[in-house]
């Protein structure tokens, strides 16, 4: 492969974590938008698990799951020491992923789970809301007063979280997870990974971090 690339979905949070350590990492890449509905067949040929963000290194290695991705583009380049207390750090993304993400997506699809009332499920998630609130009232950001992998992995999640009713979120009482939250909102970092993109299997790709679109004429070729 000529370079590195990385098939995403702009709207995934997995995908925005591993777009946001790729960029500060400035790490170059071919960025390959998808639909979930309709993923490439050369991505699914590399992952066959079919998740995004996948990332395929200039040499051909295939990482597929975007703590991974984003512990490879940091450990090329890391300007501003995201590394640090890193085994804090993994022990929380694991908590977030594996605890907190399945109660966030009973929330936002609660009519997918009638067992229980939109707001049950809600209450479920608010623990987790709490602890990250916690935590963030005795420092600035979750570990300590400097960024870690841990903000940028668990941000895109939180974001999900906030909108999925932006108006009762706003309303809780988590003054801390909201500053924290609106931080990373703004941050020109995130805004650079957001552009909308067109389809790499409508035959476009782009340069990443800078998102020049390219034409590449032809969709799902072989890699
Ligand atoms: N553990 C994976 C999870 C990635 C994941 O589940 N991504 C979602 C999109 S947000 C996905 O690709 N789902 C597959 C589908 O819906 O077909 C990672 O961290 O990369």
């Amino acid at each position: 492969m000529s370079k590195h690339v990385l098939y995403s979905f702009r709207r995934c949070p997995y995908a925005i974590r591993a777009r946001m350590a790729l960029a500060q990492a400035e790490i170059n890449c071919e960025l390959r938008e998808l639909m979930l509905r309709d993923k490439p067949k050369d991505m699914l040929k590399h992952s066959p698990k079919g998740t995004v963000p996948v990332f395929i290194t200039q040499p051909g290695q295939v990482i597929d799951e975007s703590k991974d991705v984003m512990l490879w583009a940091l450990q090329q380049n890391d300007p501003d020491d995201w590394l640090h207390d890193l085994e804090i750090s993994l022990q929380l993304i694991e908590k977030i992923d594996h605890e907190f993400k399945p109660l966030l997506d009973r929330y936002k699809y609660a009519d997918r789970h009638p067992e229980m009332t939109d707001s049950e499920h809600r209450d479920l998630t608010l623990p987790h809301i709490k602890a990250l609130n916690e935590k963030l009232e005795r420092s600035e950001f979750l570990l300590s007063n400097q960024i870690t992998l841990a903000d940028i992995a668990v941000f895109p999640f939180i974001r999900q979280y906030a909108f999925v009713n932006k108006k009762w979120f706003d309303d809780l009482p988590y003054t801390a997870l909201k500053k924290w939250l609106q931080h990373f909102l703004d941050a020109e970092l995130f805004h650079n990974i957001m552009p909308k993109c067109r389809l790499y299997n409508d035959g476009f790709s782009y340069q990443f971090p800078d998102y020049v679109l390219s034409n590449i004429k032809h969709s799902n070729r072989a890699l």
